[in-house]
């Protein structure tokens, strides 16, 4: 689940800086903060997994200038956490370690990715994707033992560029310590970020600080107001932090002394794979929008390609199978039978030519001229030419209606320049494909003579008859110069002789059979160009071509990967954690 929560992430990432429109562009950054934060989540639980005791990590967060840094210190009796009256100031998540060994704090440089642990001294304002840890060596009477993070702030003007730190920071907290000062606590930033932390079930206490005695009770009123804004679990706990002179720090009251130490105890580590599981649910319908957007067209292009396809073998039917003049294919089988026939005076000549016909294929394609000579004069390879010519003109004028008309216009043009790109290979495979179709199908003919000769066998009068006719000897001579070469094969379909030959067989004792013969070889053939042809070559072909599209314009997140990504997010608890 990470790595496909990644991949989201980084699809997003790509299509937004190719994105134009402004209100798309807020929303996809929108949730691309939520696929990093449901991303740091999910290494959150790794972490606890892990470990057997896992450490407490608690997260002072808000709004630039609120002060977290000096509570920071307050919290732990110290001043090592840098203050400064200039906004945006803290810009990495900083670790202090209360109560427990840095070296103990295994596994933070896996959760934290591409960041990188630096001493807090090393981080600089020229890189943001690092973090500090430091050993606080001062007694905290406030914290329980575990690290407390400083972390950045979201909404000064730069905060952007060091967003992804906070967010990493807060889905690492176990407790959440939100500070807003007086001037900051109504900003929407601040009930954005609350809002979006709900699914974290991480117990919070928000600390008002830089307060004036006697305003509390107003401004808590508008907190509570606005949190149920945002959230549907309980209001926390809120600390009031009076305001000390210029230069002071906050100060924590007294009665709050035990505070933090009591909110540890609510944490609950067992919990998280479902925290985990509920927080992806909620938010993958939104997610994965743009991806069931293209699932869609790319299922109406399917659709498209197989009605395109089955207009082609439409036209091959009407064009080729069944048209009186053109249908060259069971006149060839005549051929083979008239040479399978032996007539009297062309025994010799056949002898030779025989060579040439029987099978098995690999014979025939060894000698290779003749047959070839077949395939190159054949209408039927160049009607299919023309077929997947034609096919593929019409399915590019439907891709730029369809580029028109639907919500994914630029998905459908970007099919359309796809298939304009692969147009020549398309049609030259197809060519290859057919001309070998044309060349393994001359099994099947021959096939087709025999099983005509073998019936004739059975009927000597009719096979005699046949042999003394001038028509048939006429036709031998024809075929056999077609074999050698000499004429092409359209020629053979209207030829008197061959058209004689095969009234005489159709009104024999065995015409009956010869259509059956003639029927079944028909199916054959319409199969095998439907399949070999049209399905396996064209079809397949133009299906794969959404997979070219570009990656910084689509998703192109394939079915196959969220049918796996889904299984997963159905699983029941703990199965996340195993895959
Ligand atoms: N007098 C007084 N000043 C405070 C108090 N809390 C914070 N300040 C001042 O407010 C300014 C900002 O405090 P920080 O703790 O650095 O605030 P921050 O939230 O960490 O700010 P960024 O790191 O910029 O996001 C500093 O000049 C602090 O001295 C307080 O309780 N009393
Ligand atoms: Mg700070």
């Amino acid at each position: 689940m990470l790595e496909f929560i990644q991949l989201l992430k980084q699809r997003y990432q790509a299509v937004l800086a190719q994105q134009g429109n402004e209100s798309v562009k807020t929303s996809y950054q929108q949730r691309i903060d939520q696929l990093i934060l449901a991303e740091a989540f999910i290494r959150k639980g790794q972490l606890i997994d892990a470990s057997q005791q896992p450490l407490l990590h608690m997260a002072v967060v808000g709004p630039t200038q609120a002060g977290k840094s000096s509570l920071t210190n307050v919290l732990l009796n110290s001043s090592i956490a840098g203050v400064s009256p200039l906004a945006g100031y803290t810009i990495h998540p900083q670790g202090f370690c209360n109560g427990v060994n840095v070296d103990d704090c295994t596994g933070l440089q896996r959760y934290f990715g591409r960041f990188q642990q630096l001493q807090q001294n090393q981080l600089s304002k020229d890189r943001h994707d690092c973090y500090s840890l430091t050993q606080n060596t001062a007694d905290s009477g406030l914290l329980p033992h575990g690290v407390l993070w400083d972390t950045p702030d979201f909404d000064s003007i730069d905060s952007a560029t060091y967003r992804e730190g906070v967010i990493r920071a807060i889905a690492l907290a176990d407790i959440v310590i939100l500070v807003v000062s007086k001037e900051k606590y109504a900003d929407q930033s601040v009930w954005d970020i609350t809002a979006s932390l709900e699914e974290l079930h991480q117990p919070t206490v928000i600390c008002l600080n830089k307060l004036v005695e006697g305003s509390e009770s107003i401004i808590i009123n508008s907190l509570k107001e606005k949190w149920r804004q945002g959230r549907t679990d309980e209001f926390p706990e809120v600390v009031s932090l009076y305001y000390q002179k210029p230069g002071g720090l906050p100060s924590w009251p007294e009665s709050r002394q035990q505070l933090l130490l009591q909110l540890a105890n609510k944490v609950k580590h067992d919990k998280h794979p479902r925290f985990e599981q509920a927080l992806l649910k909620k938010h993958w319908q939104t997610w994965l929008a743009p991806v069931f957007a293209e699932h869609q067209a790319l299922n109406d292009w399917h659709e498209l390609v197989d009605s395109m396809i089955q207009q082609a073998m439409q036209s091959y039917q009407r064009d080729y199978l069944n048209h009186p003049h053109h249908y060259e294919t069971f006149q060839l089988a005549m051929t083979e039978l008239l040479n399978l026939m032996e007539i009297p005076g062309l025994a010799r000549i056949l002898a030779g030519t025989r060579k040439i016909l029987t099978w098995p294929v690999r014979q025939i394609m060894k000698l290779g001229r003749k047959r070839l000579h077949i395939a190159d004069s054949s209408y039927e390879i160049a009607l299919l030419n023309q077929i997947a010519e034609h096919t593929l003109i019409q399915l590019a004028d439907k891709l730029l209606d369809k580029a028109d008309q639907s919500q994914q216009g630029q998905w459908w043009r970007q099919v359309n320049s796809v298939l304009r790109s692969q147009r020549p290979d398309l049609l030259q495979d197809f060519g290859l494909v057919a001309k070998d179709y044309h060349l393994n199908f001359q099994q099947d003919v021959e096939s087709a003579a025999h099983a005509l000769y073998y019936k004739l066998q059975e009927q000597p009068m009719v096979l005699n008859g046949l042999r003394a006719t001038r028509a048939t000897a006429d036709a031998a001579v024809i075929a056999l110069t077609l074999q050698m070469g000499g004429i092409g094969l359209h020629d053979l379909v209207i030829a008197p002789a061959m058209l004689t030959l095969t009234s005489l067989l159709a009104e024999s004792a065995v015409g009956s059979h010869m259509h059956k013969v003639e029927a079944e070889l028909k199916q054959n053939q319409f199969n095998t160009v439907k399949q070999a042809l049209f399905v396996d070559s064209l079809r397949n072909k133009l299906l794969q071509l959404p997979e070219q599209l570009s990656v910084t314009t689509h998703f192109n997140i394939s079915p196959d990967q969220l049918r796996a990504a889904e299984l997963q997010l159905t699983e029941k608890r703990h199965g996340l954690r195993l895959l």
